[in-house]
């Protein structure tokens, strides 16, 4: 099996201290850092996603997988930028105000990272401002919302309209998510687009920064 198949398989097994001492090993190889994120980790995540999506692994196994995912990137990091291999886009993520819920929220994120995005994390109860506040700071081109209540999921329209208000309006897109969020309320609150889970979500922020 190759060195880059080795980081794959171990990343999807969760193995974060053999995908750390791979990724060290093919960085002493000279094999250049893109290659190692999109062939080794990015391809292991890849396939835990689609695994997630099908239901034939679970919530542990994509937080041990992404554990092991993170483990590689800090090995990974001071040569990626050394390369300047820039991410993919940057997505502004939270909990909507109101709402508490973050275990959704932060697969979402893993996923997002898994697929080569920045992801800043605003945190738990965001009040529809920060996220355009943190979107406008960072230049991101994205901003998440996930909500897990009935009684949150409106505060969504919220960050849609003041997005529209603001100088940011048709710079940056709205994806949201969340157990009670359907692809229904998506269009009726007039969002760029509607994740039913965290594998989603990474697919959808790539379509939607395309
Ligand atoms: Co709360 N809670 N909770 N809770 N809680 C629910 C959501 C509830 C359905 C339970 C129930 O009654 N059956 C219910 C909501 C009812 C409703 O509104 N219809 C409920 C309630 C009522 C409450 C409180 C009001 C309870 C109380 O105090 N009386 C209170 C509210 C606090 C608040 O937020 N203001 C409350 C509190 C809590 C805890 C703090 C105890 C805890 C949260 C801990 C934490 O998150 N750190 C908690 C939990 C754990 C749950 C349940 C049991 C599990 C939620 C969860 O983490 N699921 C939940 C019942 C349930 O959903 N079965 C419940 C696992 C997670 C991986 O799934 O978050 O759906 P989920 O995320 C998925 C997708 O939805 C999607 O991807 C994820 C992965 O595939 N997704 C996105 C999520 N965000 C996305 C964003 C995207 C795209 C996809 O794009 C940006």
């Amino acid at each position: 099996m190759s060195l880059l198949e080795q980081i794959k398989e171990s990343l999807m097994k969760g193995k974060a201290n053999d995908v750390k001492a791979l990724v060290e090993k093919a960085l002493a190889e000279k094999m250049g850092a893109a290659e190692i994120l999109n062939n080794g980790l990015l391809a292991g995540m890849a396939v835990i996603g689609e695994r997630f999506k099908k239901n034939e692994v679970y919530v542990p196994e994509v937080l041990i997988a992404a554990r092991a995912m993170k483990a590689g990137m800090e090995v990974l990091k001071p040569a990626l930028q050394a390369a300047k291999v820039e991410p993919r886009g940057v997505v502004v993520l939270g909990t909507v105000k109101g709402d508490l819920h973050d275990i959704g929220k932060n697969l979402v994120g893993m996923m997002l990272e898994g697929a080569g995005f920045k992801v800043i994390d605003a945190g738990i109860n965001v009040e529809s401002s920060k996220f355009i506040e943190l979107a406008r700071q960072n230049q991101a081109q994205l901003i998440g919302a996930s909500a897990l209540l009935t009684t949150t999921m409106t505060n969504m329209k919220e960050i849609v309209e003041a997005l529209k208000n603001s100088d940011l309006k048709g710079k940056v897109r709205v994806m949201i998510g969340g157990a009670p969020v359907t692809q229904s309320f998506c269009d009726e609150i007039g969002a760029d687009g509607y994740a039913p889970d965290a594998a989603s979500a990474a697919d959808l922020a790539k379509k939607l920064v395309a």
